[in-house]
């Protein structure tokens, strides 16, 4: 009699603490942040050979200190990372007689050829947040053949893992933010509202390679649908 109500306080006790975790989730309202491409090779503070204007260490320390936030009050947190073989199809390099920001036609669309930048296992490829933020980091851009700006498929269709992690986490809208607004930042996030997720992207904890194409970009994503805010601001996230 004893022993089968010491069973049953630590079954409530063990049920209590599942429906603690459950709640803690439903906290987070299935928002999920993706900090997109924060990585070295993209930043000025670390001399990255593809660095974006206005990436310096303010920039690095307030998007350190914002997410750290959001996890604190706890959403979950996830990366992409660009993570490209030295061999990669998107680096000037790699080309007979190019030049930097080249465009050519590969697969039947405009690529920008790039310096080398995200080399797998170099330094540069290192996102510069505390790795221990991240629910899960989603890398991009390791086949040779094709450009990842999305967290969500390279150019070829073929899909990263995120859509899994999403899913298995409850995740229906997502804040994306980080590297660059113009390429990875914008196609993350259509690729997000395209796969049905509601998507806020801040503009203030981002950074663009070129004034005209970011413009081109947040108007983009405005037209489908995603709602652009210039700063952070949970209320507005939830209401939206
Ligand atoms: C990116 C250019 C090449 C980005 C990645 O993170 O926006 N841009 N690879
Ligand atoms: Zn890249």
């Amino acid at each position: 009699m004893k022993k089968r109500f010491l069973t049953l306080m630590v079954v409530s006790w063990f049920l209590t603490m599942l429906g603690g975790g459950t709640a803690m989730a439903k906290d987070a309202g299935g928002i999920g942040i993706i900090v997109v491409d924060v990585q070295g090779d993209f930043t000025q503070h670390k001399n990255g050979s593809l660095a974006v204007e206005g990436t310096d260490e303010a920039y690095v320390g307030m998007v350190d200190e914002t997410t750290k936030k959001l996890k604190a009050a706890g959403y979950p947190i996830y990366a992409t990372q660009d993570w490209h073989p030295a061999d990669h199809a998107s680096f000037f390099t790699n080309h007979p007689d190019k030049k930097p920001f080249d465009v050519i036609q590969l697969h039947g669309k405009d690529q920008v050829l790039w310096p080398p930048h995200c080399v797998q296992n170099t330094p540069g490829a290192e996102i510069l947040l505390d790795t221990a933020l991240f629910t899960a980091v989603v890398q991009k851009g390791m086949d040779t053949n094709y450009d990842s700006y999305s967290g969500f498929q390279d150019d070829g269709g073929k899909k990263t893992r995120m859509e899994e992690i999403l899913k298995k986490d409850g995740i229906k809208k997502l804040v994306v933010y980080g590297i660059a607004t113009d390429y990875c930042v914008h196609a993350t996030a259509v690729d997000g509202a395209a796969a049905g997720y509601k998507v806020i992207m801040i503009n203030s904890l981002s950074r663009g390679v070129a004034p005209d194409t970011s413009k081109k970009a947040l108007e983009d994503m405005k037209a489908k649908g995603i709602l652009v805010l210039e700063d952070l601001d949970m209320e507005k996230v939830k209401a939206f």
